[in-house]
């Protein structure tokens, strides 16, 4: 294993002519080179498996009829195990690579798409070479050659393109596929295999008429990820599985760009969990429901024995809430339903204001006016405001979530028992041996490397600062061959890189009143609106929002500054003082008749009124390149959400993970080790929105 480390330094060395100093300063392709040398086959690493993997453009049949538009991974084995590979028969998705625990495996990616692409091996402890970092991303009728050893226990991985700023588009339109390693340990204990063993890659996704996918078209859904209205496991339609009357093993793994599940039987009988990200428990775990984040792995004992044939269970997603703003869950729990009055909480130094009715105004026209709201106590140093009215026409109608709310209750897939049959394996007592770690006995357990989660409008950061190529911060170099602790949390103060690093205090919040937020004034997309002006419910008539006005002023910043860049900014309506970025939108709106004219109303009445109120804090996967981690613990610094009795339950810390879901006001502390390999490996939000939105940085290995 060691002899292997160093073959990238000289694999690097041999075509780059770059010295071991450059490296570590990170080359800065683009600036110094001309053009970034490829990864090469080296003469010296003998292949005991040896792969092709070509991703393509390819009109695909999905659903019935119109084939759809799609990017595909095809592979073929050169050398080695013929189920190194095997297709899923119509899936979109790519072959699923089968790998034992110390094969050498060599695989040469090419990329056959106009765009750039790197493939990445989600939860594979390989090489920096060899891992997919986005600087690496080669263009078309290039070849990337990976080579690394499997040091990984038993579990499900993935695979998928890592490219800069396209990750998200290149999943979402087919590029992702299942890796499943096995190992001896694993083997011993005769889990159901075969045609009892099956892949479940839940992804959601939206289609138009003519069956082709839709992907972002508004900020909003950039902001919480993309969230589609169909479900499909394995990259198709059918979400049936018909299955004999005994144990299965299911591996399931959320591919979804944003989506968060909370898997549950419908039966009411428990999840049996087997293993997480990084392969199995130390025993079996019951749990009542089991939370997936993006990029999430579970190992599941489901056990059909005993069931009629014709008997069917049915895996759903049951509700919850929490997991992205409260705001954001307020309206959509507010659609349809007019305009529930919501009215706010007043604590000292926060400027609240009365809700009014205007989230309900989503779905009617006449949202804008609705809930024109009665004013909050104005108290000395805070600008009470009139709620009301604004949020009518964020122009979020069409967005394909809405259709499929995030924690809404909906199925997965459904299982028939189709024939009958007398045995069946039993469940294993005890699956396999774990160290467990704790705190005290990293490196660094007193200063943990810090991972600060951080949420504006249009900059959802890790650490301060967005991803760049070559920017590593001195906390970000890593020694090799340690285990350390990392604290992950939400740090609202950390926008812009302005904060202190590890500083989660929080401020008064009172000082955001004052009326400098423009609120959510002119968030719909598309055309301006002349004339009405009263919803922009599609994309098509925006405007209109400019009646908000101050009313919802500072509402989408941090709970913190009033001076804040939040959501304002847009509306050129009367009174409002726009003081934010806001929304890269914003120019659409200047011209909005009707904007113009209700936003003097909710100019003159709001004045920051709900400032303060709400957070965009939301749920974040987080995961880290490189080794599996350990999570030592998990505590709430704050309760922000009132949805976190709905998910706790749901999460599994016992395991070896690449991912960890972090709710709102939730911090986690894990155990990472850094071993064998030096170099860059990133760590960034599984919300692949949010990852190309720059949420994503680099640890250097030294
Ligand atoms: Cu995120």
């Amino acid at each position: 294993m060691t002899s292997f480390t160093d073959i990238p330094r000289r694999r690097f060395l041999q075509y780059s002519g770059l010295t071991m100093a450059t490296l570590y300063g990170i080359p800065r392709w683009g600036q110094a080179m001309e053009k970034k040398p490829l990864a090469v086959a080296t003469a010296n690493f003998h292949p005991d498996v040896e792969l092709e993997l070509f991703a393509r453009p390819v009109a695909f049949g999905v659903l019935p009829g119109t084939l759809t538009n799609l990017q595909k991974y095809f592979g073929k084995v050169i050398k080695g195990p013929a189920n190194a590979f095997t297709d899923i028969p119509g899936s979109y998705l790519g072959p699923v690579m089968r790998l034992q625990k110390g094969q050498k495996v060599r695989i040469h990616f090419t990329n056959e798409l106009d765009d750039p692409c790197i493939t990445h091996w989600h939860g594979m402890h390989v090489p920096h070479l060899s891992d997919g970092h986005p600087m690496y991303a080669i263009a078309k009728g290039e070849t990337w050659v990976y080579e690394f050893e499997v040091l990984n226990r038993a579990g499900t991985y993935f695979y998928h393109p890592h490219t800069h700023e396209m990750t998200g588009k290149q999943v979402y339109f087919g590029l992702s596929g299942v890796i499943i390693v096995e190992d001896e340990e694993e083997k011993k204990l005769g889990l159901p295999s075969g045609e009892f063993e099956i892949p479940i890659a839940i992804q959601d996704r939206s289609f138009d008429a003519d069956n082709q996918l839709v992907f972002v078209t508004h900020n909003m859904e950039r902001m919480m990820g993309f969230h589609g209205d169909r479900i499909l496991i394995n990259g198709k339609p059918n979400n049936e599985f018909e299955v004999a009357s005994r144990a299965y093993r299911l591996r399931i793994a959320n591919g979804s760009n944003a989506r968060i599940y909370k898997l549950a039987w419908d039966d009411g009988s428990p999840i049996t969990v087997l293993g997480v990200d990084g392969g199995l428990l130390d025993s079996p775990l019951q749990k009542p429901y089991v939370m997936m984040g993006p990029g999430e792995r579970l190992d599941v004992w489901a056990d059909f024995s005993g069931r009629e044939v014709g008997a069917e269970l049915v895996m759903r997603s049951k509700p919850f809430s929490g997991t992205l703003p409260a705001m954001h869950e307020r309206m959509m729990a507010m659609m349809g339903h007019g305009g529930e009055a919501k009215t706010g909480e007043n604590k000292p130094g926060q400027a609240m204001g009365q809700g009014g009715g205007g989230m309900g105004g989503m779905m009617g026209g006449m949202g804008g006016m609705g809930g024109m709201g009665h004013g909050g106590d104005n108290k000395p140093g805070q600008a009470m405001g009139q709620g009301g009215g604004g949020m009518g026409g964020m122009g979020m109608m069409n967005m394909p979530g809405m259709k499929l709310p995030l924690g809404s209750d909906y199925p997965i897939c459904k299982f028939r028992v189709t024939r009958k049959v007398s045995d069946s394996p039993k469940l294993p007592e005890k699956l396999c041996t774990i160290r467990h770690y704790e705190a005290k006995d990293t490196a660094n357990p007193d200063k943990p490397i810090p991972i600060g989660i951080s949420e504006g409008m249009m900059s959802m950061l890790l650490n301060g600062r967005p991803f760049k190529m070559d920017d590593v911060q001195e906390f970000e170099k890593v020694k090799v061959n340690t285990l350390q602790l990392i604290d992950i949390f939400h740090d609202h103060y950390m926008v812009d890189g302005k904060a202190k690093t590890g500083d989660t205090a929080q401020k008064p919040s009172g000082e955001h009143a004052g009326g400098q937020g423009s609120g959510m004034a002119g968030m719909s997309q598309g055309q301006p609106a002349q004339g009405s002006g009263m919803g922009g419910m599609n994309h098509g008539s925006g405007g209109g929002m400019g009646m908000m006005g101050g009313g919802m002023g500072g509402m989408m910043n941090h709970g913190g500054e009033g001076k804040a860049p939040g959501m304002g900014g847009m509306a050129q309506g009367g009174e409002n003082k726009p003081s934010g970025g806001g929304m890269d939108h914003g120019g659409d709106n200047k011209n909005a008749g009707g904007g113009m004219g209700m936003g003097m109303m909710g100019g003159g009445m709001g004045g920051g009124g709900m400032g303060g109120m709400m957070s965009m804090s939301m749920a974040h996967p987080i995961h880290l390149h490189g080794q599996q981690f350990q999570i030592i613990s998990r505590s709430l610094d704050m309760k922000e959400g009132d949805g976190y009795d709905t998910v706790k339950d749901g999460f599994i810390n016992s395991g070896w993970k690449d991912v960890v879901l972090v709710m709102p006001g939730e911090r986690v502390k894990i155990a990472k080790p850094f071993d064998n390999y030096t170099g860059l490996f990133t760590y960034h939000c599984h919300n692949l929105e949010h990852e190309d939105m720059g949420m994503m940085r680099d640890f250097l290995v030294v």
